[in-house]
Order: C-alpha cells, then sequence, then structure tokens
C-alpha cells in the first residue's frame, strides 16, 4: 500500500484476524485451511483490509488449537502445504496487503523436538530450553503458581524426577528466556518468516517470557496464590525486546503487536514508544475485564459500564502522552463476542454491532476486526458443554463442579464465558454450514446463517459490513483520526459513552448510546461554545435512519451511534 515506506504506514491501517480452523474450508475436512484464506483474500481486500493476522497454523498436535507449536517452520498439514502458504504470501502482496503471522514463544508443545529432548535427561543440551524445578521439599509441586487454563502450573516428569513450567494447556511448556540458546532459536524462526516477506508479527502472551529467577510462592495478595506478578512484565522482558527489535524487527522493517496479559499502562508505554526500540503496538485486556467481579472470570456479573469507559479513556489519554500506541479492539479468539457482551445481539444485533465499530473505530490506535465481527455475528446458543471444544471450557468445567457448583450452574457460566464463544465458523452464505464447509464441522455453526451471512450483507448498503467497510476507509481519509487529541465528553453518564479527537482546527465527535433505552446527552458548555457553535458538522458514520442534529443537547435512540466531523471556521 502507498504509505509503506514510512515508519509508520501501520497506523492507517486495520487487521483482520483470521481464525484458520473456521475461516473456510476447501477440503470438506470440516476445518478451514490455507486456500480458504486465499479464496476469500478479495472479500477482505473489498472490505479495505491492510493487514491480515493469520493465527498459528504450524506443526502442531492442535491441544489449544495450534498456539501449541511442534514445529515453528513447517505447516500443519491439516491447513495445507508450505507452498500453500508462499501462495498465500504473494497473493496477499500482489493486493497490496500485508501478513502479519502469530509467533508463539513463551512455551512451545511438549511434542516440540526441543521437548522430547529435554525430558532426555537432566543433562541433555535441551534440558535448559526448558524450566525445570526439582519437587519442594516435602514433595510436590515447586511453588503454587496455577496455570491459566486451571490447576497448578507444573507438571511432573517421573523420568527424570523433576517438574517442568506450563503457565497454559499441561501440553504448553514455559521457553527459558534466560537460555541464550533460545533467543537465538527464536530469532532463527523468526528469520525464516521475515524471509518469506512477511510483513509482521503478532506475539502471543511475549510480556510472560521473562520469569523472576526465584520462583517465590505467590502470598496471595493479587489473586489467590495464582503467581502471576512473578512472571507478568517480568525482570528482562524489555531487554529481550529491544533484542528482537535490534536482531529481527528493524532489519526487516516489520510490523510488531505484543499481547499483553494483565499488563499495566506503564510497560505498554515501554513496549510501543518508538525511542525504546521494541515493538510497534500492545493489546492489553483490562477494558475487557470489566464484567469479572474481583477479577474472576468464571463468576458472573453484568459488566461495568463506566469502568468501561474509564479504562478505555485513560488508555487513550495514558498510550497518547507517553507516545505508544494501543492495538484497539472488543474481540478475539479468546473473548465471547462483544456484541452478546456488552450490547443486544438479538432485536437490536445491528445497531449494536455498529455502535461497538463507531465507538472503537474513534478512538486512536490500530482497530482490530476478529472475523464475524464485521457482519455482527453474536455468540452462539449452546445446548449443553458437549458442543463446546476449547480445553479451557472442558478443565473449568470441571473444576467448577470440584469446587461444589452444579453441572448446570457450571455450563452457565461457561455458556457466557467460553473461547468456543468467538470460534465458531465464518458466515459466508445460506448454503449448508454457511458455505463454510462441505464436510462436517469441527464446532457448531451457528445457525441464524440464513439470515446473518457475508453475501446478503455485501448486497445490503446498510449492512454491518457496509459500515466497517465506511470505518475503515475513514481512517485513510482523516489523519485526524491517527493522531487527534482524545478527550472523554460525557460526565459518569449512565448510558452514553461520548468522546472527541481534536486536532488544530478540526473535531471528531463520537456519541454512543450503549442502552436499550431512549436517553438524552447533553454536551459540557465550555464544549458546545467551543465546537459546536464553531463550525458545521459533517456526518461520518451513525447507525439509525433519522439522524439528530448534533447540538449541545441530543435525544439518543436505543443503541444510536454516531461520528461527526466539525471543522472550525
Ligand atoms: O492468550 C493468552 C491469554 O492469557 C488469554 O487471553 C487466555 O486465553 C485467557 O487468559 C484464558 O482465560 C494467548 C492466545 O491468544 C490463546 O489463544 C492461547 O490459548 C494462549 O495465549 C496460550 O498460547
Amino acid at each position: 500500500m502507498e504509505h509503506s515506506h514510512t515508519a509508520d504506514w501501520w497506523k492507517k491501517s486495520t487487521v483482520y484476524q483470521v481464525y484458520p480452523k473456521s475461516f473456510k474450508d476447501t477440503t470438506g475436512s470440516g476445518e478451514g485451511d490455507i486456500r480458504g484464506l486465499i479464496e476469500k483474500l478479495d472479500y477482505l481486500q473489498g472490505l479495505g483490509i491492510d493487514i491480515i493476522w493469520l493465527q498459528p497454523v504450524y506443526v502442531s498436535p492442535q491441544n489449544d488449537n495450534g498456539y501449541d507449536v511442534a514445529d515453528y517452520c513447517e505447516i500443519n498439514p491439516e491447513y495445507g502445504t508450505m507452498a500453500d502458504f508462499d501462495e498465500l504470501a504473494a497473493e496477499v502482496r500482489r493486493r497490496n496487503m500485508h501478513l502479519m503471522l502469530d509467533i508463539v514463544v513463551n512455551h512451545s508443545s511438549t511434542e516440540h523436538r526441543w521437548f522430547q529432548e529435554a525430558k532426555q535427561s537432566r543433562n541433555n543440551p535441551y534440558r535448559d530450553y526448558y524450566i525445570w524445578k526439582d519437587p519442594a521439599p516435602g514433595g510436590g509441586v515447586p511453588n503454587n503458581w496455577q496455570s491459566k487454563f486451571g490447576g497448578p502450573a507444573w507438571q511432573y516428569d517421573e523420568a527424570t524426577g523433576q517438574y517442568f513450567l506450563t503457565l497454559f494447556d499441561k501440553t504448553q511448556a514455559d521457553l527459558n528466556w534466560e537460555n541464550p540458546a533460545v533467543r537465538e532459536e527464536v530469532v532463527k524462526l523468526m528469520t525464516f518468516w521475515a524471509e518469506k516477506g512477511v510483513s509482521g508479527f503478532r506475539l502471543d502472551v511475549i510480556n510472560l517470557i521473562s520469569k523472576d529467577q526465584n520462583f517465590p510462592d505467590d502470598d496471595g495478595s493479587a489473586r489467590p496464590g495464582d503467581g502471576r506478578k512473578f512472571y507478568t512484565d517480568g525482570p528482562r522482558v524489555h531487554e529481550y525486546m529491544k533484542e528482537l527489535n535490534r536482531r529481527i524487527f528493524k532489519p526487516y522493517n516489520l510490523v510488531t503487536v505484543g499481547e499483553m496479559s494483565s499488563t499495566s499502562l506503564e510497560n505498554c508505554i515501554l513496549y510501543s514508544n518508538p525511542e525504546q526500540n521494541e515493538l510497534s503496538m500492545t493489546f492489553n485486556f483490562h477494558h475487557l475485564k470489566v464484567d469479572y467481579p474481583n477479577g474472576q472470570k468464571w463468576e458472573l456479573m453484568p459488566y461495568d459500564f463506566e469502568q468501561l469507559k474509564s479504562l478505555l479513556s485513560r488508555w487513550q489519554t495514558g498510550m497518547q502522552e507517553g507516545c505508544g500506541w494501543n492495538a484497539l479492539f472488543f474481540n478475539n479468539h479468546d473473548q465471547p463476542r462483544a456484541l452478546s457482551r456488552f450490547t443486544d445481539d438479538s432485536e437490536y444485533r445491528v445497531e449494536s454491532a455498529k455502535l461497538l465499530a463507531t465507538t472503537l473505530h474513534g478512538l486512536q490506535g490500530t482497530p482490530y476486526v476478529f472475523q464475524g465481527e464485521e457482519i455482527g455475528l453474536p455468540n452462539p446458543k449452546w445446548n449443553g458443554i458437549e458442543e463446546m471444544r476449547d480445553v479451557e471450557s472442558h478443565n473449568i468445567y470441571r473444576i467448577l463442579q470440584e469446587q461444589g457448583k452444579s453441572p448446570e450452574e457450571a455450563f452457565n457460566i461457561i455458556r457466557e464465558r467460553s473461547r468456543d464463544n468467538s470460534r465458531t465458523p465464518m458466515l459466508w452464505d445460506s448454503t449448508p454450514n454457511a458455505g463454510f464447509t462441505s464436510g462436517t464441522p469441527w464446532i457448531k455453526v451457528d445457525e441464524r446463517y440464513p439470515e446473518i451471512n457475508v453475501e446478503r450483507q455485501l448486497h445490503d448498503p446498510d449492512s454491518v459490513y457496509h459500515h466497517y467497510k465506511k470505518l475503515i476507509g475513514l481512517r485513510k481519509k482523516h489523519q485526524i483520526l491517527i493522531d487527534g487529541t482524545f478527550v472523554r465528553l460525557d460526565e459518569a453518564h449512565p448510558q452514553v459513552f461520548a468522546y472527541s479527537r481534536v486536532k488544530g482546527q478540526e473535531a471528531v465527535v463520537v456519541v454512543s448510546n450503549f442502552s436499550k433505552e431512549q436517553t438524552v446527552f447533553q454536551f459540557a458548555d465550555a464544549f458546545a461554545e467551543e465546537w459546536l457553535e464553531a463550525g458545521p458538522a459533517e456526518l461520518l458514520a451513525g447507525n439509525t435512519k433519522q439522524v439528530p442534529p448534533l447540538w449541545k443537547e441530543m435525544a439518543l435512540s436505543p443503541f444510536a451511534s454516531y461520528m461527526w466531523l466539525i471543522r472550525r471556521k
């Protein structure tokens, strides 16, 4: 694309996240594949996408759908061949788009050759690629750290009499970044893909790679003994990022986004401020925990709207002041669909999907669209745990019952929180299985596909798809969306999120009613005088037939959402 030559061309870009297993199947296997993505490149180009984040397609036993990598430089046969990949890369380039690969190097699969070697003996050359500890003095796990998927973070290896660390699934062994040989391997595998011409990387849980080498017990002051404070944004993580930047990211001019688990604003500024020479931008998840009571994912509560707004606002202002850069997102493959979570996914489904899009795309950062979001795909209607596929959902289902919940209570929580909510297949058209596969889909296809599908929305100018297409185009046209200063405009309004982006003689104003009720929103006097009375307003995006005039006091219909541009005279 025309901006590729500038250092920060990706600030105007929109990234589309492809979950390959559920995108498009061309073989009838019931799972998507690389050729399926090639088939749909014109669709993504039509939407205005610049960068495709392709989730892991490497050789893997698929215990965590590819985030358990057994060979970093080979394609999993279920997804195709290296020739398919090369063709994909070429086809992406031909369309002036970019490919971003998902790099999972906090851990590898226990089926990786390195781990297979490491477990041979305590003095195997690969032993130190992983994190091994003796049992605690009285026997048992070395410390009380918990796996993110439930249960202890340590697995015992009978043969060598030691435990190895697994912060995620028990088959995802944490790599030992203290070992320079591991860092060499990471540089090597990244070089392999960079040489193939990919434009960037998404780095899986990259802020967890540096562990406190004392491996202390967690006293539970943050959360009962989970240990995260001893490896989140750990002691050497910035040093490691600078090393990768110097050796790979800079020489190959790559765009990079780090997935930052339970991180802090201060750290994300360090990761993404260009002067630090680390990453291009960061994902953080604070705004997606506003329905976790006391941070507990496996307990339900209605989401806290004020917290959602304050967190988004705080990160807008904080990253702006610190010259960092946000990856903007409401959805990904680990989260239930925001449409079902924060808005209304039935009567006001279309309005809601557009409201979330407008609200997000007006913010500063690079927006990420997760497959299906652009057609307003809601959470599926689950009938039972047996329909679910995610290892985490099944673990937690068991653990909740061990803690005394009935199967029904456990399922009711999982139904809301399961990562499978976002992993159901893409809905392409109204043919069987929504055009996703001619075989048996690996996970259920949402039965609403005759109504909700890509083909229908391509032909409907009022569709969610066309709304996304418009928003994606706006970022290319209006510089203010890239660098305008963020200012929150609503003062704890119970239903409305309102903000502006200000730059010189221009202001973008975004007003969204996050409720099913009609409501009234009033701008502060100062803002009204400075902007609303100062020049004509152009509607950039909206989601209702009748659009109220942008004036000091506005009546907003359910889930109404607008973006205006004001040019001061
Ligand atoms: O996710 C990291 C992560 O911490 C989560 O979003 C995780 O899914 C959640 O805490 C579980 O409750 C990344 C990937 O996006 C995810 O799909 C992988 O399972 C995980 O890393 C391990 O590689």
